[in-house]
């Protein structure tokens, strides 16, 4: 029916229907996600110029541009981007592609996007150069533009672009967060012109449009009016002051560049586009950005480690064994990622307060009352324990004592499924311990979450002596399949995460022992670029259970010391309203900072014993690499991501 009138090149397919319609699909080889490579681009670049022949010629009526993969286009081939990053090359590269872009808005006939799945960065920037964007409504299609991550802002004209359709506050806020837009939210901001519910209406509702010359509007002048004069100002100040509530400019520069450039040219959104190369490139050069891509690729490369391809387990049912803070919030961050979930602990009074809890996170992240209620109903109550002889996957997440553990998988091994991972989320005592008393010690792997679990992404999935390499990539699979990064780590005391916080704690308390004010160690922690003091931290951990932690690592703290009177009195930090500080309404009282010429040397003084720390886990073999302990620490400890871990900053010299 349809010819190719055009040979396909390496990344792009055409051809023109008998109605005069032209489908152009995207397919980048050898790669699970579409992206906008340098050969893509000047392929399309060609693709374009016939375009414009042919429109001329009234062949062809307008083109549907589409992806038969599950995504649309994952925005430009960040593989590129260190290569890109030369001064030299960049500035010109942008302009051609702003050319590019400007030549298919020009192009007199309609040129419409169907997107399915994601479509990031460059690909929405392409999608807002075309006249018309129609997106499937589900849960896969995802619209954003999460540059900011990467330590850039969108630069094939996707800022000028995104506040014409959506205006400067919708865009602003889309650019500066990088948040992932669910379709409707995007529709609603004018990103997106119209919705379809299934992937198979795209075909039909791009022809539609394509032959009733379907335009989109830019965003109205009330919308528009924010962009104007003083309020735009206004605006700004408003952008910047909410920015510095997040990140230091000084980390993190690109939202800052953006703001400048929107308080600068933002009333016109061809001005705004075309400041974007010179303020893009000294970002794109800089070492955050290169930072922010290997932590990129460094997450990335975490799902390897889960089992793939015909492999790949699926889990349904979970069953998690202790209601207290980990046990009840593990099993409700696995109902709200769609498993149905069975909650023991001896009695309902010991639950209810697990649900209540689960409740308010759903409310918080689901919103919509159809979807709150499901998830409520995927969680279950189960006193009688039940659901265990169902379950995919049994944790369990009682108090640490190693006979009730050891009687529990006793229990467990004898009921549960012969395939399910049995994972047990201890933090202190030895897998091999709990494992040893078990009719097959192989079955049981640790599955250790952090405190909250709702906010941090990291899964250590631990490893004993008796595990084999299956088991525990089954255990990283089931940590991926609930949206957490897994890291693989050894059985060995405090893990990875808990064994290189504790020196930097303890070595912070040490100094307030000795009359350093606390205020100003946090302040100068925070200036060197983590997300919390070492004493807030302490407070907010609990100094019981930092005390604890502490004495399972071997670290000494006497009896005498300010730490071991404020345990012994009860002053247990942020959960006893005292602590190192005093604490109200969920915030620490601090005093004023007292002067420090050089906050960010003090800091990376602080931070040094977890370095130094981390370097020694990875000589032990208690990760599988070097970046495994990077990219692990940044998501289980918050460590400045701008760095790229602690091992790199060392070796930058920078930590
Ligand atoms: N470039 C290169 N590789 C990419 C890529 C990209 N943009 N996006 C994904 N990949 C690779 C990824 O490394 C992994 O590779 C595989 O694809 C993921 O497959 C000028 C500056 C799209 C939501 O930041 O958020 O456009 O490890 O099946 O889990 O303004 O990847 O398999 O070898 O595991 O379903 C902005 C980042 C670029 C998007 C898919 N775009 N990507 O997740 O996928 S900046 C981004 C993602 C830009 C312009 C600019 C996710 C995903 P490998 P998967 P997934």
């Amino acid at each position: 029916m349809a010819e190719p009138i055009l040979p396909p090149t390496r990344n792009w397919h055409f051809e023109i229907d008998l109605e005069g319609i032209g489908w152009l699909t995207i397919d980048t080889p050898d790669a699970p996600v579409n992206t906008l490579s340098r050969a893509a681009l000047e392929e399309l670049e060609a693709l374009v110029g016939h375009f414009e022949a042919l429109a001329r010629d009234r062949t062809l009526l307008g083109v549907v541009l589409k992806s038969d993969k599950p995504g649309f286009i994952a925005g430009a081939d960040i593989t590129e981007f260190d290569a890109m990053s030369d001064p030299a090359v960049l500035p010109e590269a942008l302009r051609r592609t702003h050319r590019l872009f400007d030549r298919i808005e020009a192009l007199p006939i309609p040129i419409v996007a169907t997107i399915r799945g994601a479509c990031l960065g460059g690909g929405l920037e392409l999608a807002l150069a075309c006249h018309y964007r129609i997106a499937v409504n589900d849960e896969a299609t995802r619209i954003g533009f999460p540059e900011v991550k990467l330590g850039i802002f969108p630069g094939f004209g996707g800022t000028g672009r995104s506040i014409r359709q959506a205006g400067p506050v919708d865009a602003m806020q889309a650019m500066l967060t990088g948040r992932m837009l669910k379709p409707g939210a995007a529709r609603g901001m004018g990103l997106v012109d119209k919705l379809v519910r299934h992937p198979d209406q795209l075909r039909w509702e791009g022809r539609k449009a394509v032959l009733a010359d379907k335009r989109s509007a830019p965003a109205g002048l009330g919308k528009r009016l924010m962009a104007f004069g003083p309020m735009r100002s206004y605006l700004a100040k408003r952008m910047r002051d909410e920015a510095k509530k997040k990140t230091n400019r000084l980390h993190y520069p690109a939202p800052y560049a953006l703001i400048d450039m929107f308080e600068t040219h933002g009333g016109d959104w061809k001005r705004m586009s075309a400041a974007e190369p010179d303020a893009f490139v000294p970002l794109m050069a800089s070492e955050t950005a290169a930072n922010l891509r290997r932590v990129f690729f460094l997450s990335e490369g975490l799902k390897k480690q889960g089992l793939r391809g015909a492999d790949k387990p699926t889990f349904q049912r979970v069953h998690v064994i202790g209601a207290g803070v980990m046990g009840g919030d593990i099993a409700a961050w696995c109902a709200l990622r769609g498993m149905a979930v069975t909650l023991q602990d001896l009695d309902m009074a010991r639950i209810k307060p697990a649900l209540d809890r689960a409740k308010k996170l759903f409310r918080k992240r689901l919103k919509k009352p159809v979807a709150v209620n499901s998830a409520i109903a995927r969680l279950e109550a189960d006193p009688q324990g039940l659901g265990l002889a169902r379950a995919d996957v049994v944790i369990e997440a009682v108090v640490e004592n190693l006979e009730i553990k050891r009687s529990i998988f006793a229990d467990a091994i004898g009921r549960a499924k012969p395939d399910a991972i049995l994972a047990t989320n201890t933090s202190s005592i030895e897998l091999e311990r709990i494992a040893e008393g078990l009719s097959d010690p192989s079955r049981l792997i640790g599955l250790h979450f952090f405190n909250p679990v709702a906010q941090l992404p990291l899964v250590e999935v631990i490893r004993s002596q008796f595990n084999t390499d299956a088991s525990v990539a089954k255990g990283a699979s089931f940590a991926l399949a609930i949206g957490k990064s897994p890291v693989i780590v050894k059985s060995a005391p405090g893990f990875l995460v808990n064994r290189v916080l504790m020196p930097y704690m303890l070595g912070a308390v040490n100094r307030v022992e000795q009359g350093e004010s606390p205020e100003l160690l946090d302040a100068a922690a925070v200036a060197f670029g983590m997300p919390m003091g070492p004493i807030e931290l302490m407070d907010t951990v609990g100094l019981d259970v930092g005390r604890s932690v502490a004495a399972e690592l071997g670290h000494d703290v006497p009896e005498t010391s300010r730490f071991a009177k404020l345990v012994a009195e009860g002053k247990l930090g942020r959960k006893t309203g005292q602590g190192f500080y005093r604490w109200e309404d969920g915030k620490a009282r601090k005093s004023d900072t007292p002067s420090h010429p050089d906050l960010p040397a003090l800091g990376r003084e602080l931070v040094r014993p977890l370095v130094d720390e981390t370097e020694r886990a990875v000589a032990e073999g208690i990760v599988a690499s070097p970046e495994h302990a990077d990219i692990g620490v940044i998501f289980g400890t918050g460590f400045a991501p701008f760095l790229g871990g602690p091992l790199k900053a060392r070796q930058d010299n920078r930590a």
